[in-house]
């Protein structure tokens, strides 16, 4: 994918303050933490169209992001962050699945996961909204760099295992490598070309 324009749209802590875009959305969901600003930054290129930090914010937002004027990432609210407010952490699961339910223009999810954890509640609820509403998703496994080639491919078949799924399905990226880069993209370009659009049009 040629990146032509990667443009932070808006920030919405409110169903009724998402944007109104007629592009196909690709989600991106996973533990604060896990790698998903650094992951789309690498995506489009770019040092900081979303912030990176060690220490997750407070604020739970979903940021629209608009690539080419073709594709509209979405940054979902990271969760699992151990000092978040009780508050923010009822609100996470209602939130996203809120959005998940409802937006129309939702062509599948990335779900990142680190690689060397195992998933977590969060994550296996996460994998049961995508297939209650219908949402074609991928597994992203990141922080790669983290072990040899060696382990690497046996904390994938480790994490396939635990996920039910197969390991030809968990795609391993590291943005520090950049490795991995091309097959999130095709995961993407898949998604976003899947005939799945009836599934949210209930
Ligand atoms: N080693 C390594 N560190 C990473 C990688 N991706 C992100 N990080 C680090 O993990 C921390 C959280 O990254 P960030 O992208 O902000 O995570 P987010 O909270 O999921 O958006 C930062 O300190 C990043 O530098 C990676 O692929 N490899
Ligand atoms: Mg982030």
């Amino acid at each position: 994918m040629k990146i032509l324009s990667a443009e932070f749209v808006t920030s919405a802590v409110k169903a009724d303050q998402y944007p109104e875009l007629r592009h196909p959305e690709i989600a991106f969901a996973g533990r604060s933490n896990v790698g998903k600003s650094s992951l789309i930054n690498v995506l489009v290129n770019r040092k900081r169209l979303v912030k990176t930090s060690s220490t997750p914010g407070r604020t739970q937002l979903v940021n629209f992001f608009d690539i080419n004027e073709a594709i509209t990432f979405v940054d979902l609210p990271g969760y699992g962050y151990a000092k978040a407010p009780k508050r923010v952490v009822r609100e996470w699961g209602p939130m996203v699945e809120r959005y998940l339910a409802e937006r129309r223009s939702l062509k599948g999810a990335l779900l990142l996961i680190d690689i060397r954890r195992s998933p977590r509640e969060d994550e296996f609820n996460l994998v049961e909204w995508f297939r209650a509403h219908g949402i074609p998703f991928r597994v992203v496994l990141t922080k790669s760099d983290k072990f040899s080639n060696n382990k690497r491919q046996g904390n994938v078949a480790r994490i396939a295992k635990e996920l039910g799924m197969k390991s030809s399905e968990l795609i391993p990226f590291s943005a520090l490598s950049r490795s991995g880069r091309d097959d999130v993209w095709q995961a993407i370009t898949d998604l976003v070309g899947s005939p799945a659009d009836t599934a949210t049009e209930e």
